[in-house]
């Protein structure tokens, strides 16, 4: 561990304790399973939630920052995680989400995408192409159709009504990437970790050039300073998938689920996981029976676990979580999943999340 992020861990994890001195309190008590304040508690004012904004992965920071901009002067949740979830979604150096995502094994380049709001407000695009910002295409699902979810042809038909602009998405860079693993045409969608930081051996199965992984999401989520919860998913998906396969992430209540009486989660990894198990949703409820954003988070991967047991062990799936009170936590199957935080003390701390499995799987 370097030692910024070691520091990093600290000042956080410093931070988290006095959140959890409240946190810990509205876990164990104030909120009943309906998820309303529960008697006697309505007489203890809780305090004003922080403004804060936490992401997925290691390019979470960007885009916490880029949130930060409209969390910090006031603004709204929602605008804060469709600007923050637009960052990687430009980010030419960024094969998972937007723009230069590694495409299907067709060589199209689909994309994901969800937004909801703490009002139950909520819109996705999946399997979208041609469009560099699906977050924004699945924030007009959300406010300017009657539905919540379009797809493929409808999708891109819609975002072209609205304005989008068509784009060639797939950059030379990953049109090589492509024809790379065009030659052995290896798929194996089993893990998702950070490589660069952990140590860990390369994880080669998938044919990605220098064993990188092949799909990280952002998933975000923030509590802006009226108090209202927001969370934004957006991703290519999974690198070489089938043509028209689609993961968690524009699925409400897979890939993303926010109530705002409760808080809001988000998941990366293998998609088909958490939507087996209706992930984001489970994390929410489980705050709701009074968990922490942290237990909810590993109580949701224990869950994927003991269904597949045999399969979770070379898989990834980690969930990270926000409560109405501003607490944040995450947990992972594997180790090597990380999470950024941002609010008014810290702008750009990393956070290795905690998993089931800590050694290296192979
Ligand atoms: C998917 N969950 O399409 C996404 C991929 C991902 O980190 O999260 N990667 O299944």
């Amino acid at each position: 561990m370097t030692d910024r992020r070691r520091f990093l861990k600290a000042s956080v994890l410093g931070a988290s304790a006095s959140m959890l001195a409240w946190g810990g309190k509205l876990a164990a008590g104030p909120i009943d399973q309906s998820g309303k304040l529960a008697a006697g508690a309505a007489s203890r004012t809780p305090p004003a939630a922080p403004v804060r904004v936490a992401s997925t992965w290691d390019f979470g920071i960007a885009a916490n920052q880029a949130a930060w901009a409209i969390l910090g002067k006031g603004g709204h949740a929602l605008d804060a995680v469709e600007t923050g979830a637009r960052v990687p979604e430009s980010d030419l150096k960024n094969h998972s989400v937007g723009r230069a995502g590694y495409p299907d094994r067709d060589g199209h380049v689909t994309l994901d995408a969800s937004i909801m709001d703490a009002d139950g407000n909520c819109g996705g695009v999946a399997a979208i192409e041609h469009i560099a910002h699906p977050i924004s295409v699945a924030r007009r699902v959300m406010e300017r159709t009657p539905h919540v979810l379009l797809v493929g042809d409808g999708a891109l038909q819609f975002a072209l009504e609205q304005g989008f602009k068509k784009e060639e998405l797939l950059t030379p860079e990953s049109e090589k990437a492509w024809h790379e693993w065009l030659k052995t045409a290896k798929y194996k969608p089993t893990i998702n970790s950070e490589v660069r930081d952990y140590g860990r051996a390369p994880d080669k199965s998938m044919g990605m050039p220098g064993g990188k992984d092949n799909h990280d999401t952002i998933g975000m989520l923030a509590i802006d300073a009226h108090g209202k919860l927001a969370g934004a998913c957006t991703t290519s998906g999974m690198a070489w998938k089938m043509h028209g396969r689609v993961g968690d992430s524009p699925i409400i209540g897979a890939g993303l689920y926010v109530d705002g009486e409760i808080g809001g989660a988000t998941s990366t990894g293998v998609g088909e996981e958490v939507i087996r198990n209706a992930g984001s949703f489970l994390v929410v409820e489980l705050m709701r029976q009074g968990r922490s954003p942290h237990e909810a988070c590993k109580e949701a991967v224990m869950r994927i676990i003991r269904r597949r047991p045999e399969a979770s062990k070379t898989l990834q799936v980690g969930f990270l979580a926000m409560n109405r009170a501003g607490e944040v936590g995450a947990y992972a199957i594997q180790r090597g999943f990380s999470y950024a935080v941002c609010d008014a003390n810290k702008q750009d701390a990393l956070i290795p999340a905690q998993s089931v499995y800590t050694t290296n799987y192979s």
